[in-house]
């Protein structure tokens, strides 16, 4: 390629959801020539795709988005848990306020970056033969950028509407008195079926495990109303930035069995009745991590979920009485109406583990049991979640390894969740071992683009070119995320926390369970022990 053809950047950010919008402002307003990439036609990053019936988001308001008053202070949100359209008007809305549009590309895949050990740069090519030259690299990809579709005999076949949650058409098919099929449940699953059998003439829910789902309790804000008065908003940031998950609730300070029984009730009653993410997260402190705890939680959440259904078989399929894995070690998800719509006459639900499916037809789908007509089938079968976004680009480090190759091997490897040895001046948000979706999304955002702005300004004052994670430091870092993991029950669910369900997708822990605090201590005292754990290489003192 003529040198003409290339654009040569200071850094290419890939991906417009919270973290690459979050990076492409901090960057720029430091004076970095930066583009942010993206392969859908607009921002949103998980809400540009996601616009399935029923989508929202289960972190009640005002969690969910940036913390700069610039934004919260004209911003009005309309629902307590704002859905796919109300999130991307907010997208539509930080991107005017920040002037981003100019320095986005949409509908541009990238497919391979590939570092350039002479120049030491990024080599930075997308499907459609554009190329950049950048010195830092920030896949700022998101846990949920590559689809799992089931491997399912004739799934080609189908003569209707077959489509995964994340691909919904934009024309959104008329799903009036059609029939449906859903396949999953987890927290697409949940939301999706909900809003389907509002409409549906036939739903027939496909489960292969139940998932336990908490109540939402939703509110729509009027014109005057906010979720919170705008004086503690700034505070309300600050707290967000230093509590375990993210959010400004903490885990109680105390354990299950501290209680006496009455006092534990009442406590799960309280919880329960703030209808958001409490009874997960907000609850007593060994929830997660002693099966006792865990097991009287999930007495109580099956007792609510078993008194909303008529039928004894949907009571033992969603709610059973052999608490089928540890309460909250799979995605929590949260809904307004799921299991109230399996005492409708029109919805069905079918059990893969009993009646396993044999094929997809032309009309619908067969199991050993018999053949189900659709009109649609929606895979609300999940992704090959938080490391897909990377492994499904062809990234190459020094001396061409990849990191599909690398992550193949044992599961993710990474220093601090931020970035991988071998892989020079590349830096992700949200990815693996980081926090993540054990982290309020925008909360993780702000602390790790703030991290990777402040090596790159270090990283120029000192006239240095590169910087390199050591395999000592990653080799730490991955004990302590296996630690913390297997100190608690999270291995014992079988998910995409712990990377199941892709075929030949290692198990290994993919997210940091030890809280934001541990998270951000561990960033921090990298850089105050003078950037221990990694290596300055290929530098060029100017
Ligand atoms: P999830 O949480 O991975 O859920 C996928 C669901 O699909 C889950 O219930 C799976 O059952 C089910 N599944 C997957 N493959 C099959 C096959 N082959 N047959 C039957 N059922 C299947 O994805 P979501 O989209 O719901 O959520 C993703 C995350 O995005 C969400 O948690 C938020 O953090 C944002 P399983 O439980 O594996 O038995």
């Amino acid at each position: 390629l003529e040198a003409k053809h290339i654009e040569e950047l200071d850094a290419l950010v890939l991906g417009a959801g919270f973290s690459g919008v979050y990076q492409l402002k901090r960057l720029r307003d430091e004076g970095y020539k930066v583009k942010l990439v993206e392969a859908g036609s607009d921002y949103g990053g998980i809400w540009y795709w996601n616009r399935y019936p029923g989508a929202r988001v289960d972190s009640h308001a005002p969690h969910y988005q940036f913390s700069d008053p610039e934004l919260w202070q004209n911003w009005h949100w309309k629902q307590r848990f704002p859905d796919h359209k109300e999130l991307r008007e907010y997208f539509k809305f930080v991107a005017e306020k920040w002037d981003l549009r100019k320095d986005t590309y949409f509908d541009t895949y990238i497919s391979s970056a590939i570092w350039d050990e002479e120049d030491g740069k990024w080599v930075i090519t997308a499907k459609d033969g554009r190329v950049f030259k950048s010195t830092f690299f920030l896949p700022h990809t998101g846990i949920a950028a590559s689809r799992s579709i089931p491997n399912w005999k004739g799934i080609s076949s189908f003569k209707g509407l077959i489509v995964h949650s994340s691909y919904w058409p934009h024309d959104e098919p008329d799903l009036k008195g059609k029939k449906v099929a859903v396949i999953g449940t987890g927290s697409t699953g949940v939301q999706l079926s909900h809003a389907v059998s509002e409409v549906a003439g036939e739903l027939v829910v496909f489960q292969r495990t139940p998932a336990m789902p908490l109540r939402m309790r939703q509110v729509n804000y009027a014109d005057d109303e906010e979720p919170m008065p705008k004086k503690e908003m700034a505070e309300f940031f600050e707290n967000c930035h230093d509590r375990y998950w993210g959010f400004d609730f903490e885990l109680l300070p105390k354990n299950t069995f501290d209680d006496d029984e009455a006092t534990r009730q009442a406590t799960y009653e309280k919880l329960w009745e703030n209808g958001d993410f409490t009874f997960w997260l907000g609850t007593y402190s060994d929830m997660l991590f002693s099966p006792e705890a865990n097991h009287e939680a999930y007495k109580f959440w099956r007792e609510k979920t078993r008194a909303r259904l008529n039928d004894p078989r949907h009571q033992e399929l969603l709610a059973p009485t052999n608490q089928p894995y540890p309460f909250g070690c799979k995605r929590v998800p949260l809904e307004n109406g799921y299991f109230d719509m399996f005492n409708k006459p029109n919805v069905d639900l079918v059990d893969v583990n009993q009646t396993p499916v044999v094929e997809v037809t032309e009309k619908g789908i067969r199991t050993t049991e018999k053949e189900f007509e659709f009109d649609i089938i929606v895979l609300a079968t999940g992704f090959d979640a938080v490391t897909g976004g990377l492994t499904t680009m062809d990234i190459r480090g020094i001396g061409g390894q990849t990191i599909k190759d690398k992550f193949q091997k044992k599961g993710p490897s990474t220093f601090c969740g931020i970035c991988v040895a071998g892989f020079p001046n590349m830096f992700f948000s949200n990815g693996p071992q980081a926090p993540s979706a054990f982290c309020n999304g925008p909360t993780c955002s702000e602390i790790q683009g703030d991290w990777i702005v402040d090596v790159m300004n270090r990283l120029r004052k000192a006239g240095l070119n590169s910087i390199v994670a050591d395999e000592a430091g990653e080799k730490t870092w991955t004990d302590h995320v296996e630690g913390v993991a297997h100190s608690s029950l999270l291995p014992k669910a079988k998910g995409w926390y712990m990377g199941d369900g892709i075929p030949g997708k290692p198990r290994a822990t993919q997210m940091y369970l030890g809280g934001v605090p541990n998270y951000k201590a561990s960033l921090g005292s990298s850089v105050s022990r003078g950037y221990k754990g990694f290596h300055f290489e290929g530098l060029k003192v100017e």
